[in-house]
């Protein structure tokens, strides 16, 4: 191994990387250049490579992180050391939370530098840092060894719980070189990259005898059902056993959220109601009030667990597990709808009779409410327009973050398609907005309609000038009222305005303008409905900003009573 640039017999570390990006179907990056990998993104697209070049890393991370979502694959996040590794760290962590498959690649400086801390360009210690936020964290030093990292950062982000992964590759690995073939024979094309993990005989027997016995029983769908890309064999769960459904927020469309078993409009009671649940690649997390409370009905007495998931160490972190079932959520399933044959005696009608006469009820109360047209616009009006434009077009990507425009969209906005649904997740983040957007366009070529709160929007909005670079079929709405949740508060002792309030009437849509998009002010449903339609048939980046009744919704959304204030309210 030398470090002089390679001959036509040699390659070298740049081409080594690349090579087995390519070797495994990795062949889209989400990155941003600058020392030490400015010349790698270049080879890149040279090589036939899509480099997909952002405006800050985070977001570059937070494509690529939903480009493993979308793909079942590790999404690429490439990005320079110190800064530019820890702009791209909360992506990372941020994957690792949600269980999406991802790999951020940071060029760094030497280790002889970076241990003696003798002040390197943007030097770092950043495999240590990386270390604790990511599922995996691993590090090349020779050209030689790029094969075998690709491959262990691959297996890392895919098997078993997917998550994030970081690879560290400092700056002279790079111009490393050496025998091309025997580079080309260093490489790994990694052979079954997420296994297939079969449940027990006797976790699916348990399992199904407890559900036998469930009179008010229940199907809960989290994202990793999702994501397991067994929508086949999920729908078959639920159609052939009859028992009602949840889906968490980026399930729904797994099954239409029109399915006549979907208890969405029923939540509070079947979440109350129930006596046994089956978990299906969802946590018993905050999200799910920790399967304990008032939320869980606590005064009928302790619920029954089945859960589905490829994590064991996930069973019994909040509530006893009764029945836990371990494995992929393809073979669970398929070996539980095994056991349930056509003689399986539906869920009693006194359970789904109750759970249809609420659906009703609160369905037609939200008709009423969705017909009303306040002058201006409230979260309601505006989301009936995008209700209707999403049944009209299934296949649009939705991405959605904010506070009460999450809230509102995930239950006003019925999705029809599996993974068209993607917002701010287990740690409920501000910011994924534009980089998932462009992440959904690039991997999926379908329009992406992204509905966000103001201050939401504002985490990423530098990147519309990514997607107008890029021309992405992305129609950005921003709901405008004016602040962090609303636009109403007052500091009381005058001079600054409040800390949740914005520049008033700001215009959004002019961003989109600056960079060659669309931008359009909409005021009126009819003014929403006709700019979206218009961005879904040219398919040419646009922004609506949508002007929304600034002293609509609630602090938080629906989390106001996560504020520490709130307790001192009790
Ligand atoms: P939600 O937020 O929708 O409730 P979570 O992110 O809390 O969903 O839970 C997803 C769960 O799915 C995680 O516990 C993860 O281990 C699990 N999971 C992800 N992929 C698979 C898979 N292919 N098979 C089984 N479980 C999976
Ligand atoms: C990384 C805290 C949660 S929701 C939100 C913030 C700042 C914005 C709400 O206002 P928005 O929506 O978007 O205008 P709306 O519909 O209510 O008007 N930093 C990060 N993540 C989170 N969650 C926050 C701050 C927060």
């Amino acid at each position: 191994m030398t470090t002089t640039s390679a001959t036509p017999e040699q390659t070298d570390g740049f081409h080594l990387v690349l090579d087995a990006l390519k070797l495994n179907g990795l062949e889209t990056i989400y990155a941003l250049p600058g020392i030490p990998i400015t010349d790698l993104t270049r080879m890149a697209q040279r090589e036939g490579l899509r480099v997909i070049s952002f405006r800050h890393e985070q977001h570059a991370g937070n494509a690529a992180a939903a480009a493993g979502y979308l793909t079942g694959k590790p999404g690429i996040c490439l990005t320079v050391s110190a800064p530019g590794f820890l702009n791209g760290l909360t992506a990372l962590a941020n994957a690792t939370t949600n269980c999406f498959p991802m790999i951020l690649i940071s060029g760094s400086s030497e280790r002889e530098i970076v241990d003696l801390q003798q002040g390197d360009y943007e030097e770092m210690d950043q495999l240590a840092i990386a270390k604790p936020l990511c599922k995996a964290a691993y590090r090349v030093l020779h050209a030689e060894d790029i094969g075998v990292g690709i491959a262990r950062a691959i297996r890392s982000a895919v098997s078993g719980r997917p998550g994030g992964v970081y690879l560290d590759l400092p700056a002279k690995l790079f111009a490393q070189t050496m025998d091309a073939v025997k580079g080309k024979h260093s490489l790994i094309k990694v052979v079954d990259p997420a296994p297939k993990q079969l449940p027990a005989p006797e976790a699916v027997q348990r399992a199904l005898d407890l559900l036998k016995t469930a009179k008010r029983p229940l199907i809960l769908l989290g994202k990793g059902a999702s994501y397991a890309r067994a929508d086949e064999e999920v729908r078959a769960l639920v159609e052939k056993t009859g028992i009602p459904y949840l889906p968490m927020s980026m399930a729904k469309g797994l099954l239409p959220d029109t399915h006549d078993q979907s208890a969405s409009a029923a939540r509070s009671y079947v979440l109350e109601q129930a006596d046994v649940v089956v978990l299906v690649g969802a946590r018993l997390n905050w999200l799910l009030s920790h399967g304990k409370g008032k939320t869980w009905g606590a005064a009928n007495g302790p619920k029954k667990f089945i859960q589905i998931d490829i994590s064991p160490t996930e069973m019994d972190s909040n509530v006893a597990i009764e029945a836990p079932v371990v494995g992929d959520i393809g073979s669970c399933v398929a070996a539980l709808n095994a056991g349930i044959g056509s003689n399986w005696a539906k869920p009693p009608s006194d359970w789904t009779g109750a759970i249809a006469e609420r659906k009703d009820k609160n369905l037609t109360k939200m008709a009423e409410t969705l017909a009303k047209n306040p002058a201006p616009m409230n979260f309601h009006s505006a989301l009936n327009v995008v209700r209707n434009i999403v049944k009209a077009r299934p296949d649009a990507i939705v991405v959605n973050e904010g506070a009460n425009t999450l809230d509102f969209t995930r239950s006003i906005v019925d999705m029809y398609e599996p993974r068209k649904r993607l917002d701010v997740g287990t740690w409920g983040i501000m910011g994924i907005g534009m980089g998932f957007s462009v992440a959904a366009a690039v991997e999926t070529g379908k329009p992406v309609i992204a509905i966000e709160g103001d201050s939401a929007f504002g985490f990423s909005g530098m990147e519309v000038e990514t997607i107008c670079r890029y021309n992405l079929p992305v129609c950005v709405v921003v709901f405008n009222n004016n602040g962090v949740y609303k636009g109403t508060d007052v500091n009381p002792l005058g001079g600054d305005v409040a800390p949740t309030v914005f520049v008033k009437g700001a215009r959004y849509d002019l961003m989109m303008q600056a960079f060659g998009g669309v931008g359009v002010t909409a005021t009126t449903p009819a003014e929403l409905d006709k700019a979206m339609n218009e961005a879904l048939a040219s398919g040419k980046p646009t922004l609506i900003n949508a002007i929304i009744d600034e002293t609509a919704g609630t602090e938080s959304g629906r989390i106001t009573s996560l504020n520490p204030a709130a307790a001192l309210k009790k």
